[in-house]
């Protein structure tokens, strides 16, 4: 093991934030505040299996309190994280309707940034023991420090993101984040409760093999995509390439990020915005996609500079290598 291996997210996130111009160190308490959660949350999901069978138990009990779900949980554990310790003005949550104001102490409504997050997603994998993630997506205001927030601070094109990263609660718990810097990577020790420097300046290599896209809805896809789902499966070159589709974006992205391929969740004839959201999920994987040198856009352009009109928003998706996603743009292009 290299020195470096023995860096601590903590010992990382302080020697980062010199990097901040006018930084005041909130970015980094911020980050902290995530990265306390996020173990929370760990510890949550490592016992799903056996939290349901307490749960049964319990619900035998007088006070008949009913198991609560873990995407209801990792959604109240990180908006009391980040609310609690005054590090944010502002929340939005995929489990949440509508945005938090975070009014609680005398500074948050000072904090200049604000967090939209999505605190379990890939949740329908937890029965089945198949890795789930977090993601997350960090922007300064755009109103006045002081003020109330406002929804105009949470709908910011992709490109004003200030950071953004995942967690992924798998074989190993990782943090995967940037600020804009490149991609750094973190896994847990969990004898420890520390998160290490594990995969310092993640990219994407130059070319990849896999293609990963839910093929039962092929009937349902655009043109373009049918016909790029057909090159990938052809024998020719490096072709055919490997299918995977774990239906949990951050493991999936996460793989391909490593080993190279390109996620797609298109449009479909019944979801012509396709499934995924913009804020939650697309803007922060499509700012670590391209920090690690990859693309992301919904087909025909940049999902960083779609304008969000709406918190919920869905757009269609694929990311991932930079060849491999211009090369499903061209069958997108040829056949729109
Ligand atoms: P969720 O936010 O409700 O968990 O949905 C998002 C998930 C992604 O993690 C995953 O890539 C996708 O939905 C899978 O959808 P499908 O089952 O339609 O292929
Ligand atoms: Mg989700």
């Amino acid at each position: 093991m290299s020195e470096q291996s023995f860096q601590t997210l903590g010992e990382f996130i302080i020697d980062k934030q010199e990097d901040f111009m006018y930084s005041t160190g909130e970015l980094s308490r911020l980050l902290s505040a995530i990265r306390l959660a996020s173990k929370v949350v760990n510890r949550e999901v490592n016992k799903a299996g056996i939290a349901n069978i307490i749960g049964k138990v319990g619900s035998e009990n007088i006070q008949g309190e009913e198991q609560q779900k873990l995407d209801v949980l990792a959604n109240e554990i990180f908006i009391e994280a980040l609310s609690q310790r005054e590090v944010v003005c502002g929340i939005a949550s995929e489990e949440n309707d509508d945005y938090i104001e975070v009014k609680c102490g005398s500074n948050a409504h000072l904090s200049k940034y604000v967090v939209l997050i999505d605190p379990l997603d890939g949740s329908s994998n937890i029965d089945v023991n198949v890795s789930v993630g977090t993601i997350f997506s960090i922007y300064r205001r755009v109103t006045e420090p002081g003020s109330p927030v406002g929804i105009e601070d949470f709908l910011q094109k992709g490109v004003n993101q200030a950071a953004a990263g995942y967690v992924v609660y798998g074989s190993s718990t990782m943090i995967v984040y940037t600020t804009g810097n490149g991609v750094n990577g973190f896994t847990l020790d969990p004898s420890l409760g520390t998160y290490y420097l594990s995969h310092a300046n993640m990219e994407f290599p130059k070319t990849g093999k896999i293609y990963s896209i839910n093929e039962g809805n092929y009937i349902k896809f655009p043109q373009g995509v049918k016909n790029y789902i057909k090159y990938c499966q052809r024998e020719e070159d490096d072709r055919p390439y490997t299918s995977r589709y774990i239906g949990s974006l951050v493991s999936d992205f996460h793989r391909n990020m490593i080993k190279g391929g390109i996620y797609i969740y298109p449009s479909t004839s019944q979801s012509p915005n396709g499934k995924l959201r913009l804020l939650y999920e697309c803007n922060p994987m499509a700012f670590l996609a391209e920090q690690a040198g990859g693309k992301c856009t919904n087909g025909f352009e940049r999902i960083m500079e779609i304008e969000p009109t709406e918190l919920h928003q869905r757009v269609p998706f694929f990311c991932g290598n930079r060849e491999m996603v211009e090369k499903a743009e061209e069958f997108m292009a040829a056949a729109a």
